[in-house]
């Protein structure tokens, strides 16, 4: 009988290939995250959960709902993760599923603790006695150091003590907290990253930056009038998410387990975000930008600046995008959505299925 070379070869190649696993697959990082590992041609499984409403308006932006392999499970459901884990046995597994908006956190403590915090443990016990010698990070946030002390250059990094401000940062923490006793109680290369803020295209419409893009291009086309916003003074450290989802990979492929800041080393003010993304399009943000009282979180941080130095010193990884050249991006590609939306063109975008700030409250 002949060989069927065709079919071997897709044996070996699916034999050689790394098997990645990623919760939160229909988010924004998700979403990056499995284009890059597509690239590099790994076989990407997502983790989505069960919505009345389905979600993959990313995946399909990115053109890789197809390429995907998708099962469905709950991360605070340890049966349905186990049972994942054993299906899918990944090489390495990107935890990133998450209640991940602060200011809901204040409204949601509770769920938020199970979601953002307990679940990692479910995720942790799951790989111990499933696949213990897999790879994990954790999605950790700057958001943990709340209003920390700076190090010597002004700026957080990874010796900076937590202080958590919100339900959200505080339920960070305790998954960070558990990445590191699994590392050093069974010796299972578990990592947290703690990632600064990162935005996009794909970026939730409930997220600062996305809402502004997104207003803006609405103001553009003439199809509303304000943006209501809440603390203008607020300063994060913004950069680019297809970066950020690279320094996540790259810190899986180092020797041992460790934890990094990445972050862009820039702080920038809601204020001056909002002068940027109107003066894009040519536009005053004075005149359209309205302050609301109710957007303002019970707690705020200040400012959030993060010192990737480790990071560039020990994976190469350094940010590429400037603050100026995102807020085009973002802009750009509101703009762009709204105007092929408006001639009839399918595309796949989350805006026209949004209920305005002004009926959500906190957001
Ligand atoms: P998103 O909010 O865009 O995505 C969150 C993902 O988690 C979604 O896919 C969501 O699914 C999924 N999810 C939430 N709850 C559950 C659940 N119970 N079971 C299964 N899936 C669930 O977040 P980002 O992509 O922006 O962020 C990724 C991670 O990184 C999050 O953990 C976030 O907290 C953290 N982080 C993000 C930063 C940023 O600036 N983007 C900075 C630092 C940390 P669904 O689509 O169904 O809602
Ligand atoms: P953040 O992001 O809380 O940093 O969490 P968000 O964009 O929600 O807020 C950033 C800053 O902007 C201020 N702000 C507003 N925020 C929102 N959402 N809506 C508004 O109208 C508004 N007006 C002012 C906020 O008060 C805040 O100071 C993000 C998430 O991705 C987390 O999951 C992640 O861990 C952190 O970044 C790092």
């Amino acid at each position: 009988m002949g060989l069927n070379w065709g079919f071997t070869l897709n044996i070996l190649v699916s034999l050689l290939s790394m098997i990645a696993l990623i919760t939160g697959i229909t988010g924004q990082d998700g979403a990056w995250l499995a284009k890059f590992l597509l690239d590099r041609g790994y076989e990407v499984w997502g983790v989505y959960r069960r919505l009345s409403t389905p979600n993959f308006w990313r995946l399909q932006a990115l053109g890789i709902t197809e390429k995907v392999k998708l099962v469905q499970a709950d991360i605070t459901d340890l049966a349905s993760v186990v049972e994942v884990l054993r299906r899918v046995q990944p090489d390495e597994v990107y935890h990133l599923a998450a209640q991940s908006h602060v200011a809901a956190s204040f409204d949601m403590p509770l769920a938020t603790l199970r979601e953002s915090g307990m679940a990692v443990a479910v995720l942790l016990e799951g790989l111990r006695k499933v696949k213990r010698d897999a790879k994990f990070y954790f999605a950790g946030s700057s958001e943990m150091f709340g209003n920390t002390s700076f190090n010597s250059r002004g700026k957080i990094d990874e010796s900076c003590l937590f202080r958590p401000a919100s339900p959200y940062a505080a339920a960070k923490a305790l998954g960070c907290y558990l990445a590191r006793v699994y590392r050093e109680a069974y010796g299972m290369f578990s990592v947290c990253g703690m990632l600064f803020n990162h935005e996009s295209e794909l970026r939730g419409l409930e997220f600062v930056t996305r809402k502004v893009s997104n207003a803006v291009a609405q103001i553009k086309l003439g199809l509303r009038k304000e943006l209501r916003l809440g603390n203008l003074e607020a300063r994060r450290d913004w950069g680019y998410a297809p970066e950020y989802v690279e320094a996540m990979w790259l810190i899986l492929q180092q020797e041992g387990p460790d934890d990094y800041v990445i972050a862009t080393g820039e702080a920038h003010s809601v204020r001056e975000l909002a002068e940027l993304a109107f003066a894009e399009v040519g536009l005053d943000w004075r005149d359209y930008v309205v302050v609301d009282e109710a957007l303002k979180r019970p707690r705020d941080v200040d400012v959030l600046v993060g010192d990737y130095s480790k990071a560039e010193r020990e994976l190469g990884w350094r940010p590429r995008t400037s603050f100026r050249e995102l807020v085009r991006i973002m802009v750009r590609a509101d703009l762009d959505r709204w105007s092929r939306w408006l001639k009839g063109e399918p595309v796949p975008f989350d805006a026209p299925f949004y209920v305005e700030s002004s009926i959500v409250s906190g957001r």
